[in-house]
């Protein structure tokens, strides 16, 4: 059960009606500490479902660190899980019953040191408790923050499951972890996962302890069978490279009082030896110093300062929310691929709308749209392994090749119609060039019979005009006749009057 010491382990991530916050000042009372800022720093943390013995497990390796590398540490041949050593195992919170009872994330206050001799440096270790995934209050995104945070955080993460490793704990490392490629950006985002498998159901076909857990990696884990669907080793291929390095370990049952005994408080005395001799193997393994695997950021080991640092930027990064999680990852991933590879298409279709003048045009265009079309997708940043990406690439390439074919029978046929047109044209010339006789006498029947209409015009209104003109003539000539009469008469009158003046 719980006592007093229990409370000594501090909460530095807070995770209230799921939303998580960082405890800035709890966070810098341990790691900013004169004795340990500047040391590298190994930190350890476990993680999986709720309820299934992680705060209890990290009793031990605290046990180890406080026995073995504290003020007053043991006789190097010494058993630190000797009961003579003390009995009670309580420093971690841990408790009966069904309901979760670790929030967040919490750090053990005491930062231990432990020698590395290869490097002749002191390297700091630190202890993390997570908040189970798949509790009760938590939602799914949640559980995914803080599996990725405490993950981006450690250098060591103990993925704790029950009775076996199943499709179901590697789709939510896959799913969880996602998150950390996501939120670092980097294609291997994690350092060293090893998968606990609590209460080992099968040890008649392989051993508790590291030798099964290795043997049962290799079938779970880093087989890859034609057999089996490709999901599944794309799932495993997923996890494979979400971690530097994946280790598994098989424990065996601690025993009734542990497991389902409500008045169980820790005593060492009273739990299984078979479980104490396969934790202590692993904590062991873990702890040797030259096995100590110091928290590397891009790449970098980093202090306990820097780790600082860290917590400052993935909770700020957290702070503004995780993408939605789909509890199938597979369909969330999927979804975005094909959007991305949706919108890559549609840029690469608008600048295809073009006119060329050649193929050779036509074809140079295609590859710059292509590449640019590739380069939109390979930046948009999506959940999924290479392997996903590879997959969308291809489909986008497919997808342009095709549009692209539509495109070039476009070409095609335009280029066939303006040819016929051309064809067309130049027959209409030769035509005219091979009849040129034919075509002149056209042209001048033409022009003669316009000629000939004028000139009969012509002819006409001459005829008549020499019509008009001889009547007026023959009416002038009468008329003329006439008058002449009339003029002699006057003429006779005027010269008798003369004479009859020249008479008076
Ligand atoms: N069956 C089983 N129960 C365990 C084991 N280790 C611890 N427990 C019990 O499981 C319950 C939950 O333990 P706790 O450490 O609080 O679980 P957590 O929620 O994963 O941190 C307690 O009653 C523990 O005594 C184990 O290896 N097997
Ligand atoms: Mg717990």
């Amino acid at each position: 059960m719980a006592t007093e010491a229990v409370r000594r382990a501090v909460q530095i991530i807070r995770n209230d009606n799921n939303s998580i916050s960082l405890d800035v000042n709890a966070l810098q009372n341990i790691l900013l500490r004169d004795e340990i800022r500047n040391k590298k720093i190994c930190v350890l943390s476990i993680t999986g479902t709720f309820r299934q013995g992680k705060s209890f497990l990290l009793n031990f390796f605290l046990r180890y660190l406080k026995l073995k590398h504290g003020s007053s540490p043991l006789d190097p041949n010494s058993d630190w899980l000797d009961p003579i050593h003390g009995s009670h195992l309580s420093d971690f919170l841990w408790d009966h019953g069904s309901n979760a009872h670790t929030n967040g994330i919490l750090m053990w206050p005491e930062i231990f040191t432990i020698y590395k001799p290869s490097s002749n440096e002191e390297i700091a270790v630190v202890l993390l408790d997570t908040q189970g995934s798949y509790d009760n209050q938590t939602t799914v995104e949640n559980s995914a923050t803080i599996f990725a945070l405490s993950t981006m955080i450690s250098s060591v993460q103990i993925y704790n499951v029950m009775r076996n490793l199943n499709q179901n704990d590697l789709e939510s490392v896959e799913m969880f972890g996602q998150y950390g490629r996501l939120l670092t950006n980097d294609d291997c985002p994690f350092q060293d996962l090893w998968i606990l498998v609590r209460d080992w159901l099968a040890p008649y076909e392989r051993p508790f302890g590291i030798p099964g857990g290795e043997s049962l990696l290799q079938d779970r884990l880093y087989g890859q069978h034609d057999a089996l669907p490709d999901e599944i080793n794309e799932q495993r291929n997923n996890v494979r490279n979400l971690f530097q390095t994946i280790n598994c370990s098989l424990l065996p049952f601690p025993g009734e009082r542990v497991a389902a005994d409500h008045t169980f408080n820790g005593d060492l005395n009273e739990i299984n030896d078979n479980f104490k001799r396969y934790v202590k193997q692993l904590v062991e393994r873990i702890f040797e110093p030259e096995n100590l695997v110091i928290k590397r950021f891009n790449g970098e080991e980093i202090t306990a300062n820097d780790l600082f640092q860290c917590f400052g930027t993935y909770t700020e990064i957290l702070g503004d929310g995780l993408p939605h999680v789909e509890t199938r990852l597979a369909a969330t991933i999927n979804n975005q691929h094909n959007d991305a590879v949706e919108s890559s298409f549609e840029l690469y279709d608008r600048q295809m709308h073009h006119n060329f003048s050649s193929i050779l045009l036509l074809n140079n265009h295609h590859e710059s749209c292509k590449t640019r079309a590739l380069d939109n997708y390979h930046n948009t940043r999506l959940l999924g392994s290479s392997l996903v990406y590879d997959r969308y690439e291809q489909r986008l390439i497919r997808k342009m090749d095709e549009r692209f074919s539509i495109y070039r029978e476009r070409f095609d046929f335009d280029r066939d119609r303006q040819l016929e047109r051309e064809r067309r044209r130049n027959q209409q010339v030769s035509l005219q060039q091979f009849r040129p006789s034919q075509s002149s006498s056209l042209v001048s029947r033409e022009s003669l019979s316009t000629e000939t209409i004028i000139l009969q015009s012509l002819r006409i209104a001459t005829g008549l005009a020499a019509i008009g003109f001889g009547i007026y003539e023959i009416i002038r000539q009468s008329s003329r006749d006439t008058g002449n009469s009339n003029t002699n008469n006057s003429s006779s009158t005027r010269r008798y009057s003369t004479d009859d003046s020249d008479s008076t």
